[in-house]
């Protein structure tokens, strides 16, 4: 009598979020099994796995790392600092992302967008670009649905995928159609071991593209991307033939390619210079994507952003409320204040993620009425700021709102841009941005 074989137990799945339950049904669908470990005592997706594998093997919190693993799969919230991950690095184990596995399967091309900011942003509008153009388009990733999930729906003609620096960082071979690089600014401080490991791992994107969109400010890009078969740039400045940028033209800004003006700024629907730096980005894949330039450009004229991006919330006693939550970092946040032309009540604060906020005061100087200041590092944004104008504090999204809404003058802005993220106070930056709109809808009765 033949026994049936028991398929070997190699791999490690680390996290129980979304990630990890995208490897599980990864996982399943190639009719391989796994251990899986989370660090929390109730990972969110433990009942779901269960249901999923209920044959899984699943180490308790304090397990150490089973004999005979020899990949492990590491869902992004997860560091290598965890004694787990750092035992197996040390043992030389393989860890990669989810996005390694996606690499390794898809049978349709991808798009890669990185960046410190606008991901996002420029990951929706090729998804829409594309669709324009009249290609089946799937986009997923650190946007929201994961990257292998995709992969169980009918193949389309491209996915777009939205990679963040903890995906990239454990991922070895990425052979992107077109790979972007919007920015890079320091992020994640908590997660990378320092600067330049969140640096090397945004360049990653680059490694193996066919073709490559860079950042004309970025001299390293220029650099990383000389292997591509293409490049395409953008930048503030007048382009070059072929490239994307900015032109002047009677006074008028136009998005260019060479010496073609494509679209004057003010027509476009995102609001925002940084979302003008976004529109070029996205042109330029989609020109090497061989998309059609109408198509396109009638996105840009469409498409109103992502919520809680530069989103208009309401203009209350003369004073305009915008939701900015999606700033989580400095950087972006100083995109936001310097969108903004009137003189601006900030809120801001939350979890700084070990990050620098001695950047901020330049960018408020001259403009700024107030901060009310939340969260976590409140302080530590006070004391970037005290030498720059009054500063509030306020326990409660409500009481920052009723706070602003005092010190706001008329044709003032109340800005919410955190340069934090949410996770101290909120479960994300949505809910934090949800609770800045009704309590702005609160200031009407
Ligand atoms: N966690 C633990 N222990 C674990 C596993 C996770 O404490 O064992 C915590 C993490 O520290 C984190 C949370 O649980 O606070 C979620 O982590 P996760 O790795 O389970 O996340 P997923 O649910 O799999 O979601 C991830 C991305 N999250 C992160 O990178 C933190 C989602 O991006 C992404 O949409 C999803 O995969 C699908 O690809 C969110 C995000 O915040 C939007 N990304 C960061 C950002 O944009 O700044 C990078
Ligand atoms: P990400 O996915 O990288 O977080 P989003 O498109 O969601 O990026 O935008 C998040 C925030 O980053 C925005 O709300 C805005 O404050 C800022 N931002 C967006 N695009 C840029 C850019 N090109 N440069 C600087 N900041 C930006």
């Amino acid at each position: 009598m033949s026994r049936a074989k028991t398929p070997a137990n190699k791999d490690l799945v680390v996290g129980l979020g979304k990630t990890g339950l995208s490897v599980a049904r990864y996982l399943k669908r190639c009719d391989a099994v796994a251990t899986y470990f989370d660090t929390r005592d109730e990972p969110p997706g433990l009942a779901e796995l269960k249901e999923l594998c209920p044959d899984a093997k699943i180490l308790s919190i304090n397990a150490k790392l089973p004999k005979g693993i020899e990949r492990i799969i590491a869902s992004p919230g997860v560091s290598d600092s965890h004694p787990l991950l750092s035992k197996a690095l040390k043992k030389k184990i393989d860890v990669i992302s989810d996005i390694e596995l996606f690499a390794r399967t898809a049978s349709a091309p991808f798009i890669a967008v990185t960046g410190s900011n606008g991901k996002s942003t420029v990951t929706t509008l090729l998804y829409h670009m594309c669709c324009a153009d009249g290609r089946e388009a799937l986009a997923g990733g650190n946007l929201g649905e994961p990257a292998l999930d995709l992969l169980s729906q009918e193949t389309p003609d491209i996915y777009v995928l939205e990679l963040s620096s903890f995906q990239l960082h454990r991922t070895h071979d990425l052979p992107a159609e077109v790979a972007v690089l919007l920015n890079v600014s320091p992020d994640h401080l908590d997660w990378h071991k320092d600067e330049d490991e969140y640096r090397r791992a945004k360049y990653r994107v680059y490694r193996e593209a066919k073709a490559a969109v860079v950042n004309r400010a970025d001299k390293v890009a220029a650099e990383s991307t000389q292997h591509c078969q293409r490049v395409v740039s953008f930048g503030m400045d007048a382009p070059a033939d072929g490239q994307y940028g900015l032109r002047i033209e009677d006074g008028e800004t136009y998005l260019a390619r060479g010496e073609t003006m494509l679209l004057a700024s003010r027509e476009l629907a995102m609001y925002g210079v940084h979302n003008q730096l976004n529109a070029l980005a996205a042109l330029a894949a989609g020109d090497l994507l061989g998309l059609d330039m109408a198509a396109m450009l009638s996105v840009l004229v469409e498409f109103p952003g992502l919520p809680h991006r530069m989103q208009f919330v309401a203009r209350i006693a003369a004073v305009d409320y915008i939701n900015d939550s999606k700033a989580t970092n400095v950087a972006a946040a100083i995109a936001s204040i310097e969108s903004v032309d009137s003189m601006l009540v900030l809120i801001a604060g939350g979890d700084g993620k070990g990050g620098d906020f001695s950047n901020l005061a330049t960018a408020v100087e001259d403009k700024l009425r107030a901060a009310v200041l939340i969260g976590k590092d409140a302080e530590k944004i006070a004391h970037a700021l005290d030498t720059v104008m009054p500063v509030h504090f306020a326990d409660t999204m409500d009481a920052a709102v009723s706070i602003a809404a005092q010190c706001a003058e008329s044709d003032d802005t109340v800005l919410l841009a955190p340069a934090c993220a949410s996770l101290d106070q909120y479960t994300n930056y949505m809910e934090r941005g949800d609770r800045f709109c009704t309590a702005v809808e609160a200031l009407k009765r």
